[in-house]
């Protein structure tokens, strides 16, 4: 690994192959070359991936293979593989790659292989989601449970939260699922709104379970259940499960170690939802559509360890990214699902690229003279073509775009797929090939009106074509970008599994939390003590 990145003599050539090409249009690159659009395409897994509409040539991507080869991109994905503690700041082996392997498998971790147990909590779910999606599980008062409420916040929220409207299609449509995460009461509030807590259950999604907001509103749950059955705490085993690294924690609760769906620290809470942390997705689509997406996960992981990188998604991906972040500076990316049942992905997404990759220093402590993770954002399509695309076509800034989309609709309905697509293909030829001053004016503009009417073009994106979206193809997309982050974070020589950045506020909040509730002296600064002083003069109505 290159010791200073910036100074290797793979960023130096990739330097100054974008000075060569930073000007260059993507109109001449498709006039120069007829065959672009079929060149600069890869597929496995049944997704194909379209980059041809990158601000690239034929000599890019060799360079960045070349970049990804010096920083060791070879080993650190055996690494990976194999378990080895790449995650060092909290020295953790990173093994999401292990929750889908099949039976058989083996992984080894302290001399251990994990695989076996994975496979024995996977049967246990199974089980567990088998009664309850039969009816045969029943409530404390014999009712059968109608209602499934996940609290959970981070990696114990987005991921199911995205995944149950991902694959709402293939769910259970006589359960009702709901997700609490917010500390902020309404969260709580508004999902248990009507529900009859005889048909309810509590899913306590925390890997810690030391977590504040998921503490609390795991505590109010349980308070809400017992309210409603004069406070007998028999009632807490039928109507609350655990998912968690923590047996002591679980039990000190009060929900007992038998209704505990475990998983292990190996697992990192953005990488987790093919975990137990995937109860609610299990009960939503039942075990066998589960297995499905699990398996789907791991045709990704396989054709990631082991294509060729030039015909590799998740690397292809990763080299794009760093290409766009560290080369023309770009700062954000979009990522647009034509795709309505992919309307959480962006959220998902989110944390997984930015809090694995937004990170200042190397994995030995080094800070960095290089940009890192982008800012990751989206809205399905066709909605953010009415809003915020403007700026993406004709603002100042360059951001490239991931547009997703399939050929076939779970619904399909009259003509509704086919204008779907057209807009989505419609939104990346815009984008690339832009109008130029003298088409504008042979559609008979006004003068005045052409600049304001000129797309410059020349703003990349990717396009990622599947069949349909099913469980599979929901695990084989989360784990090309799980992938991709990985690679980009191997390039960047950063630790893209701990997230440091998320505690100091934590232990901020908890220091903050007893001078709202009594009068105590404060010594913040005078920005903080004014604002605490300022609630607690208007905490209580009437105060
Ligand atoms: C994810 C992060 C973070 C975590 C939440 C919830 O990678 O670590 O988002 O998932 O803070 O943590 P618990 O599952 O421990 O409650």
């Amino acid at each position: 690994m290159p010791a200073d990145l910036t100074s290797s003599p793979q960023w130096k050539a990739l330097a100054e192959h974008f000075a060569e090409i930073r000007n260059v249009h993507l109109r001449e690159l498709f006039a120069e070359d007829p065959q672009r659009g079929e060149t600069f395409t890869a597929s496995a897994a049944g997704l194909f991936l379209d980059y041809s509409k990158n601000r690239i040539t034929s000599k890019t991507m060799p360079l960045l293979i070349d970049l990804a080869r010096a920083a060791g991109l070879e080993e650190r994905i055996e690494a990976m593989f194999t378990g080895q503690k790449i995650n060092v700041t909290e020295d953790r082996a990173v093994l999401h790659t292990a929750l889908r392997a099949p039976q058989g498998a083996s992984v080894v971790v302290d001399g251990e292989n994990v695989i076996p147990d994975v496979h024995a909590v996977l049967d246990k779910m199974a089980a567990f989601c088998q009664q309850v999606r039969s009816g045969q599980w029943k409530g404390h008062r014999g009712k059968p449970i109608r209602n499934v409420v996940n609290i959970g916040i981070g990696g114990s929220d987005l991921g199911p939260v995205m995944a149950y409207e991902a694959l709402r299609h293939f769910s259970q449509r006589e359960l009702s699922f709901r997700f609490v995460s917010n500390v902020d009461a309404t969260d709580f509030a508004e999902a248990t709104e009507g529900l009859d807590p005889d048909e309810t259950l509590f899913i306590v999604a925390s890997k810690t379970f030391t977590t504040i907001e998921t503490m609390t509103n795991a505590g109010t749950a349980r308070q809400w259940l017992l309210r409603a059955v004069d406070g007998d705490t028999a009632a807490i085993a039928k109507h609350f499960v655990a998912l968690s690294t923590n047996a002591e924690k679980v039990s000190e609760f009060g929900i007992d170690t038998a209704n505990m769906f475990e998983f292990w620290d190996w697992v990192g809470g953005r990488y987790s939802m093919d975990s137990a942390i995937g109860l609610s997705t299990m009960l939503a689509i039942g075990p066998d559509r589960f297995r499905e997406m699990l398996d789907g996960f791991h045709e990704m992981d396989q054709h990631f360890r082991t294509a060729d990188w030039d015909q590799n998604l998740p690397v292809l991906m990763a080299l794009l990214t760093v290409w766009y972040a560290n080369f023309f500076e770009v700062e954000t990316t979009a990522v647009l699902p034509y795709e309505q049942y992919l309307k959480r992905f962006p959220a998902y997404l989110q944390q997984l690229t930015m809090e694995s990759n937004g990170k200042y220093v190397t994995v030995d402590g080094q800070e960095v003279d290089y940009a890192t993770g982008l800012i990751y954002w989206g809205e399905p399509g066709t909605n953010g073509q009415h809003s915020f695309y403007q700026l993406i076509h004709q603002g100042t800034r360059l951001i490239p775009c991931d547009f997703i989309a399939f050929a076939r609709s779970l619904n399909p309905i009259g003509d509704h797929q086919d204008i779907l697509i057209a807009n989505v293909l419609a939104q990346s030829e815009a984008l690339a090939f832009g109008k130029t001053a003298d088409e504008v004016r042979a559609e008979g503009t006004a003068e005045a009106l052409v600049p304001h009417r000129v797309f410059q073009g020349n703003r990349p994106s990717n396009t990622l074509f599947g069949e349909q979206l099913s469980p599979a193809m929901l695990g084989k997309l989360v784990a090309l970008y799980e992938h991709s982050v990985f690679v980009q974070s191997v390039i960047w020589q950063i630790d893209a599994f701990d997230q440091w950045g998320v505690e100091l506020g934590k232990v901020l909040a908890k220091n903050i939390i007893p001078e709202l509730q009594a009068d105590q002296p404060l010594q913040h600064d005078s920005s903080t003590n004014s604002l605490i002083r300022y609630y607690r003069q208007r905490r209580q109505a009437g105060g």
